[in-house]
Order: structure tokens, then C-alpha cells, then sequence
């Protein structure tokens, strides 16, 4: 190509990529951008943002201006006059020198303003939630609440949430990116960071991550996080605060007794007539599952050569579940029930409310029987380096390097399934 048909060329190729540029801007929805003004943390990072990216573009296009200027202005001609020698220019000096200084003050001080402002304590009357990060998995307890959960997070609109982070083994970064700035859990020291949803936000969720390298499955820490309003917030909270809701014992007689309606608690007759136990007791909030976004449910398929029959899970009995699969199958070693004795450990995520919540596996699986079902048989196959050991009798441990002897059969973990599946 000659040097004529490139310099034609020229304008063709800007305009394409300046196109190509546009057309990124063009896409509406940034579900996992930092650059978003919804709670008051983001928008003063977007607002530092743009204030750096003005006198950035300021000093860009000055700069390259004055550079190609010069370079055609000042080009070597043929037969042009010897370049003049100079020896230094005070002036010029101490100009090119007070300008990025002043540039340099123009952005220092409203970065440190922003550093200022954002690591300030929490505001008063915020909601203390502890974060504490664990391979490969998000513990959140609301100390004032009574509430201890797992990988899904509840914050309140128009409230601060103040979260305390710390970590059970090593560096883990927890970052909700359109809520705020990313903050680091380090060992034997609490750090903090808060942040206000917006008053106006509806009710949504969001995608959190680890963003800090911590082992095998970093990449699948991950978290949720549901912004409610403030009555959606109360109702799920003082539900999460009860102990576990299925009660294996009226389970068991219900299921003995004959189909009849269960009778609410009723005096008519004037004596009090006892209601009969329910089952389980869903009185609590749930983020609406028909109102997730895409981007929050998880998409990761099943990994292949670990199989289950999923026909199974129809015959599961969630009272065989609790009283012989979790307490026999080896689940109460490292999960806590409320309400169930002995169920105390604090190893694993705590599963009072487990079927409250849309994921499993720190937001890796969804919630439903066929992912709680192979989770169980093999949890390190579904998600490398699990700490969670291989249940599934016959299922090779790829962590432990054995096979499972003991643990269960496939009808048993439909039991267990139908018991966690319960604990709404
Ligand atoms: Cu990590």
C-alpha cells in the first residue's frame, strides 16, 4: 500500500474504531460496574472519578496538541536552517513545573477528601453486619439482630450498613461493586467499611466477589446482595433471628395423620382449642425469586462424571433427613442449626435458614434439589479445593485423595436435600 492510500485510509479506520468505542457505550446494563451513584460510596467515587478523568482529558489533549504542533511546525526540512542551540529557559522551567503542581492539587485535594470521607466511622444507628471471610465462602452475622447466615447479605434502603470485616484463614477482599469500594479481610485485624443505598433504590440485588487471590476456588467466592426496603428488611430479619422453622416431629404426625385441613387456633366453642403444630413456618421475607436479575443467578453447569438421579429427590423425606441423614451422615460435624442440639459448629456455613437463600456453594449453584443433591454427594468435584468433604458413599475425594467407605447413599442425600430444602 502506498504512503497516499494509507494516508486515505486514515479517516475510514478513526471513524471504525471511534464507532467501536461508541457502540461499548451504548450498552445500558453495567450489572457488576462500580460506576454508579446508588449508594452515597459510589457516588463520591464517581464523583472523584469524573473530576480526575476531566483534568486528565484536559492535560491529554494540551499536551498532544503541543506535541504534534511542534513536530509538523519544526520538522526537519530539506535545505531548512541548523536547528538554534539553547541553554535552558527559566521561564519555560518553572511554568511546565507550578502547572502539573497546580493540576496535581486540583486532584490531591478532593482524593484525600474522599479517602477522608469514606473511611470515617459509620454514621450512628447503622446496621453492624460482621463479615467474615472464609475459604471458600462469606459468613455475615448481625450481632445486634441475633442473625448468623451465609454468602447472602440483606442491607435496608436509605440505611448505612456497616460492615466489619475480618478472616478465619487468609486474605480474602470483599467488593459489592455497585455499592462501594472494595475493602480487604485481613488476619487479626478488623477493618471497616459502610455504605447508604440510596432512599429511592428499589428493591434489587447484587453480585459480590472475592477480589483477593485466597486459594483454589477465589474465583468462585462469591456474593449476594439484597438491597429491601426497610419492611422487607425487618420481616426477613426477625424471621432469620427464629430458630430452624421445620419441625421434624409434626412433620412425622402430619404426615401419620389423616389429610385434613390443618385448623387455625380458634376459641368458638369457648374452650381453647389447640392449633395444630405447622410443619414449617414460613412467615418470613425471601428477595423474590421471579425479581432476580439474570446476572445474579448462577449459570455453572454441573461438572461432568458426577452422577445422581434426580428422580430420587421426589422420595425424599425431610424428617428421615434431619433425624438420620444430618446427624448420622456427618453434616452436624461442621453445621449449625438453631434449634437443632448439638448442631453448633461453626466450621461451615450455618444452615438455620439454608433454603432462604437463592445459591449454595457461595453463590456458585443454585438453590434447588439437584445442586444441594450432588453438593452433598461430592462437594469438592462441584467446586475445586472445597473443605467440605466428599459424603456421597463410593464418590472419590479429589481433596482427601480417598474414597468414601461410609458416608451416603443416593436415597439418603434426597432425604438430607428434603430437610435443607425445608429449613425455608
Ligand atoms: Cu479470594
Amino acid at each position: 500500500m502506498s504512503k497516499l492510500r494509507l494516508r486515505q485510509a486514515m479517516p475510514a479506520l478513526f471513524t471504525a474504531a471511534a464507532l467501536l468505542m461508541l457502540s461499548a457505550c451504548g450498552q445500558t446494563e453495567y450489572p457488576n460496574s462500580t460506576f454508579t451513584r446508588i449508594t452515597d460510596f459510589n457516588t463520591a467515587i464517581d464523583s472523584l472519578w469524573e473530576r480526575l478523568l476531566f483534568w486528565g482529558t484536559i492535560v491529554f489533549v494540551v499536551v498532544e496538541a503541543a506535541l504534534i504542533f511542534t513536530i509538523i511546525k519544526y520538522r526537519k526540512r530539506p535545505g531548512g536552517p541548523e536547528a538554534k542551540q539553547i541553554h535552558g529557559n527559566a521561564v519555560l522551567e518553572i511554568t511546565w513545573t507550578a502547572i502539573p503542581a497546580l493540576i496535581l492539587v486540583l486532584i490531591a485535594v478532593p482524593t484525600v477528601k474522599t479517602i477522608f470521607q469514606t473511611q470515617a466511622p459509620a454514621p450512628a444507628g447503622s446496621i453492624r453486619i460482621q463479615v467474615i471471610g472464609h475459604q471458600w465462602w462469606w459468613e455475615f452475622r448481625y450481632p445486634d439482630l441475633g442473625i448468623v447466615t451465609a454468602n447472602e447479605v440483606y442491607v435496608p434502603i436509605g440505611k448505612t450498613a456497616s460492615f466489619e470485616l475480618t478472616t478465619k484463614d487468609v486474605l480474602h477482599s470483599f467488593w459489592i461493586p455497585q455499592m462501594g469500594g472494595k475493602r480487604d479481610l485481613i488476619t487479626n485485624k478488623t477493618n471497616y467499611m459502610w455504605f447508604t443505598p440510596n432512599a429511592d433504590l428499589g428493591t434489587q440485588a447484587y453480585n459480590g466477589f472475592c477480589t483477593e487471590y485466597c486459594g483454589a476456588s477465589h474465583a468462585n467466592m462469591r456474593i449476594r446482595l439484597f438491597a429491601v426496603q426497610q419492611d422487607e428488611f425487618e420481616r426477613w430479619a426477625k424471621h432469620q433471628a427464629k430458630p430452624a422453622v421445620f419441625n421434624p416431629k409434626a412433620a412425622a404426625m402430619a404426615a401419620a395423620a389423616p389429610a385434613t385441613p390443618v385448623r387455625a387456633a380458634s376459641n368458638t366453642q369457648g374452650g381453647a382449642v389447640a392449633a395444630a403444630e405447622p410443619a414449617v413456618d414460613t412467615s418470613g421475607y425471601m428477595f423474590p425469586a421471579e425479581k432476580l436479575p439474570a446476572h445474579v443467578i448462577p449459570q455453572t453447569p454441573f461438572p461432568a462424571g458426577l452422577e445422581y438421579d434426580d428422580a430420587l429427590l421426589a422420595g425424599g423425606d425431610a424428617t428421615r433427613g434431619a433425624t438420620q441423614g444430618f446427624l448420622v451422615g456427618g453434616c452436624i460435624g461442621c453445621h449449625a442449626i438453631d434449634g437443632v442440639p448439638g448442631a453448633i459448629s461453626q466450621t461451615g456455613p450455618n444452615l438455620t435458614h439454608v433454603a432462604s437463600r437463592h445459591t449454595i456453594a457461595s453463590g456458585l449453584y443454585r438453590m434447588d434439589g439437584p445442586s444441594l443433591a450432588r453438593w452433598i454427594k461430592n462437594a469438592p468435584h462441584m467446586k475445586p479445593g472445597s473443605l467440605m468433604w466428599t459424603i456421597g458413599r463410593g464418590e472419590y475425594d479429589p481433596v482427601l485423595k480417598t474414597t468414601q467407605k461410609a458416608g451416603l447413599d443416593d436415597r439418603q442425600i434426597a432425604d438430607v436435600v428434603a430437610y435443607l430444602l425445608a429449613l425455608k
